[in-house]
């Protein structure tokens, strides 16, 4: 009995000068005196020890011993927390880390999400494909002829040691891959990067990105084209939107048109973006070409097919009023970071 309270005033005496230096050493007091093992537990364990008139009197102290260790600890803790010079290093290690940012998407990848999922909603499914590519899935497929000036070595990049693979022009080539495999109904679009030989400038680059839509069914008209491609165009700039479509041609369409809508930036009574037109160009669209489907064994008296391909910078361009092409490419975090909260 009499060591046993000896005992306590020795640890009393103990925790009382205690002193730690980092957190470390506060959480070893805790393991120490307050752990499942530690030493409040064992004095505890004293108890039945103490003979039945004692108890007590001797619960009284180790509860007020108990409560002694739990208030050093408490202090300890708050010490530890507040005062960093008491860290051997100078350095507080338990507060939080600096914040470093985890980076935004860029402004192509965002408008090329939000291009992917309306055309998703509509039913159309996503597919990629090689960026090197070979004559027959980026040209010859498309009704391009072999002396089709969009082969030319001043279009087109050919792989020097194999000029017969080369960067593909368009994802046309993917699309070519889907109907390869695939028998209809189709409905895929297609975004992805694509390269051109062209001198960097403000307006142009040696590769920018598409995204390529192709449906093919039984009885699929001009009209769905229209309808789809307006629905397209509400979503992504307002139902305010106009559109009107121009003919045009493409070797892998007939017909063919391309589409413009009203300039968001004047709202259509002129200004320099629509050059006082009141209406930019968006993309290029039309029935795919009854040779092309054959191409892939694909019965053009059962099944028709509309088409259409945008670029991605042009949307970016009308949605942010973006106007050097180069600084999609130049990872400026200065122009990165201006597109943030978006998905
Ligand atoms: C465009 C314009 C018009 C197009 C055609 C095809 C395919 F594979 F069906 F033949 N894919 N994409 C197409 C049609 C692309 O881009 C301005």
């Amino acid at each position: 009995m009499e060591q046993l309270l000896q005992q306590i005033k020795n640890y009393k005496q103990e925790v009382a000068e205690y002193t730690a230096a980092n957190a470390d050493a506060v959480e070893e007091f805790r393991i120490k005196y307050l752990g499942t093992k530690g030493i409040v537990k064992s004095v505890m364990g004293e108890m039945k020890s103490v003979p039945n008139e004692s108890k007590k009197e001797f619960g009284l102290i180790l509860n007020e011993f108990k409560q002694f260790v739990e208030t050093k600890f408490e202090e300890l803790k708050n010490n530890n927390s507040l005062h960093i010079a008491q860290h051997s290093d100078g350095i507080d290690w338990s507060l939080p880390g600096d914040d470093f940012g985890v980076g935004t998407r860029h402004p192509l990848i965002i408008v090329r999400n939000q291009i992917v999922s309306i055309f998703k909603r509509l039913g159309f499914a996503v597919a990629e494909g090689p960026e090197i590519e070979d004559d027959w899935h980026n040209f010859g497929s498309m009704n391009l002829p072999e002396d089709h000036p969009a082969r030319d070595m001043q279009d087109t990049f050919y792989i020097s040691q194999n000029p017969s693979w080369l960067l593909r022009t368009h994802t046309s080539s993917v699309q070519a891959r889907v109907m390869e495999k695939q028998k209809p109904p189709i409905r895929v679009i297609c975004p992805g990067r694509v390269y051109r030989n062209e001198t960097i400038s403000a307006r142009a680059h040696c590769f920018f990105h598409q995204v390529e839509g192709l449906s093919v069914d039984e009885h699929v008209s001009f009209a769905d084209l229209k309808q789809t491609l307006y629905f397209f165009v509400q979503e992504m700039f307002g139902k305010d939107i106009k559109v009107r479509f121009r003919p045009s041609y493409f070797p892998f369409t007939e017909p063919s048109a391309e589409m413009d809508i009203s300039c968001l930036i004047c709202g259509g009574s002129g200004c320099n973006v629509c050059k006082h037109t009141g209406w930019v160009e968006i993309l290029g669209s039309g029935m795919v070409h009854p040779k092309v489907l054959e191409n892939f064994n694909i019965d053009s008296n059962k099944y028709t097919g509309f088409a259409f391909g945008m670029g991605i910078e042009r949307v970016c361009q009308l949605k942010y009023r973006v106007n050097d092409l180069r600084l999609y490419s130049q990872n400026d975090v200065r122009f990165l970071r201006q597109f943030t909260g978006a998905v």
